[in-house]
C-alpha cells in the first residue's frame, strides 16, 4: 500500500508516517521546499528519513500537485497540512481560508482525475463547532466556527462531503480535538508550558507568560489520534466522518499543576498572566463525544492526561539539557 501525507513533518504527519511504515506501507510526504532545506523543520522525521520519500511541493499549486499525484498514484491520502494556529483576528489571517480550502479542493480534484479509488482523509477540527450549543459535541452537532481557521475547515469539510456524495470517492473528515505530544508545535499552550518548565527547571528562564489559564480543552495523545485516521480509511461501513476526542475536560490550570509537579515545583511561583495571550473563551467548552468511532471502529483515547504531560515535560528537559531524547 502506498500512502501520501501532506504535512508529513508536523506532529501528526510524522507519527502517522511511523505508524504506516510499521504496518508495511510505502510512505510519501509532501513538504514545503523551504522545510526541506531546514534541519529543524525535519526533526520529527529524523528516525525515518531513509524510509520515506519526500516531495517538495506547494499545496496551493494545482499543476505541481497534479504532477505529484500522477507520479505517486497513492492508495491512501492523508491531508494534514494546514495553517493551524487558531486566530480570531480576521484582518491578520486573510490567507488561511484560501490556503486551507484551496489545498483540499486541489488535492481532491487531482485524485478524482488520476486515482479516483484513492482513499482520502481530511484533518478537520473541533474549531469547526466553535461557539457550540452544548457539550460534548458529536458528529451531528451544528458547525458554528468563530475563527478563520475553523471557517477554512468547515469549507473544506463540505468539499470532502461533495466529492464523496457526487463522485463516489472514499473521502472523509476526522473532527479531531486537541491532541498533544513532545512533537507539538511551540505555538500551542501545552508545548509552550512543557518547554517553559524545562527552561525554568534548567534555570534558563525565570517565568512563563500565559493567557487565560481557566480555558477548557479536551486534550488527547497524538500518536493514538493518527491510528484513528487510519481506521477511518479502513471502515467496513465505507467513508464516514467521526469525532476523535477523549471526552474529558481539563483546564490549562490543571495542565500547569501536573506539569510543574513533574519537576517538584508549584506553578503559581512561575506564571505571569499576560493579556496579550488572551483569546475570547467559549461559553460552552469544546469537548468531544467519540462514542461513534468507539462503536464503529473500536478506537478510543487511552493515554491518561497526566502521562501525556509527564512525557512532554521529561522529553523537553532531556532535549534542552543536551541529552538525546
Ligand atoms: O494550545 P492552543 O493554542 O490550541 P487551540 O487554539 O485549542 O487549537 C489547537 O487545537 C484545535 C483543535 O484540535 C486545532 F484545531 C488547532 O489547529 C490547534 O491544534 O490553545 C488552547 C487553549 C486556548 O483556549 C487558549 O486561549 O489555551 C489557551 N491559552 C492560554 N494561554 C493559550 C495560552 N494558548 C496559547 N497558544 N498560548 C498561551 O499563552
Amino acid at each position: 500500500m502506498k500512502a501520501l501525507i501532506t504535512g508529513i513533518n508536523g506532529q501528526d504527519g510524522s507519527y502517522l508516517a511511523e505508524y504506516l511504515l510499521s504496518i508495511g506501507y510505502e510512505v510519501h510526504g509532501i513538504i514545503r521546499r523551504s522545510s526541506l532545506e531546514n534541519a529543524q523543520k525535519l526533526s520529527n522525521l529524523r528516525g525515518i528519513m531513509d524510509r520515506i520519500v519526500l516531495h517538495p511541493c506547494n499545496i496551493e499549486d494545482h499543476l505541481a500537485l497534479y504532477k505529484l499525484v500522477n507520479n505517486v498514484k497513492p492508495d491512501e491520502c492523508y491531508h494534514l497540512a494546514a495553517s493551524s494556529f487558531v486566530s480570531y483576528s480576521f484582518d491578520e489571517e486573510a490567507t488561511i481560508i484560501s490556503t486551507n480550502f484551496t489545498s483540499t479542493h486541489y488535492l481532491l480534484s487531482c485524485l478524482k482525475e488520476l486515482k479516483p479509488d484513492c482513499k482520502f482523509y481530511f484533518a478537520g477540527s473541533s474549531e469547526m463547532f466553535g461557539a457550540a450549543e452544548e457539550a460534548p459535541q458529536d458528529e451531528k452537532h451544528k458547525f458554528n466556527p468563530r475563527s478563520v481557521y475553523g471557517i477554512s475547515k468547515v469549507a473544506s469539510y463540505y468539499v470532502v462531503k461533495n466529492y464523496r456524495e457526487r463522485y463516489g470517492m472514499y473521502a472523509c473528515t476526522g473532527l479531531t480535538y486537541n491532541h498533544e505530544s513532545p512533537r507539538r508545535d511551540y505555538s500551542f499552550v501545552t508545548r509552550k508550558i512543557s518547554v517553559g518548565i524545562a527552561k525554568i527547571y534548567l534555570q534558563q528562564m525565570p517565568k512563563l507568560q500565559l493567557g487565560n489559564i481557566q480555558a477548557v480543552r479536551d486534550w488527547g495523545y497524538a500518536p493514538e489520534y493518527v491510528q484513528a485516521m487510519w481506521r477511518m480509511l479502513h471502515n467496513p461501513q465505507g467513508p464516514k466522518d467521526y469525532v476523535i476526542a477523549t471526552g474529558i475536560a481539563h483546564t490549562v490550570q490543571e495542565f500547569l499543576q501536573i506539569a510543574f509537579a513533574v519537576v517538584g515545583l508549584h506553578y503559581t511561583d512561575y506564571i505571569e498572566i499576560n493579556p496579550q495571550f488572551f483569546r475570547p473563551s467559549e461559553q460552552i467548552p469544546l469537548i468531544g463525544n467519540a462514542s461513534l468511532i468507539q462503536a464503529d471502529l473500536e478506537w478510543r483515547a487511552q493515554k491518561p492526561f497526566s502521562e501525556i504531560i509527564t512525557e512532554m515535560v521529561q522529553q523537553d528537559i532531556q532535549t534542552l539539557s543536551g541529552q538525546k531524547p
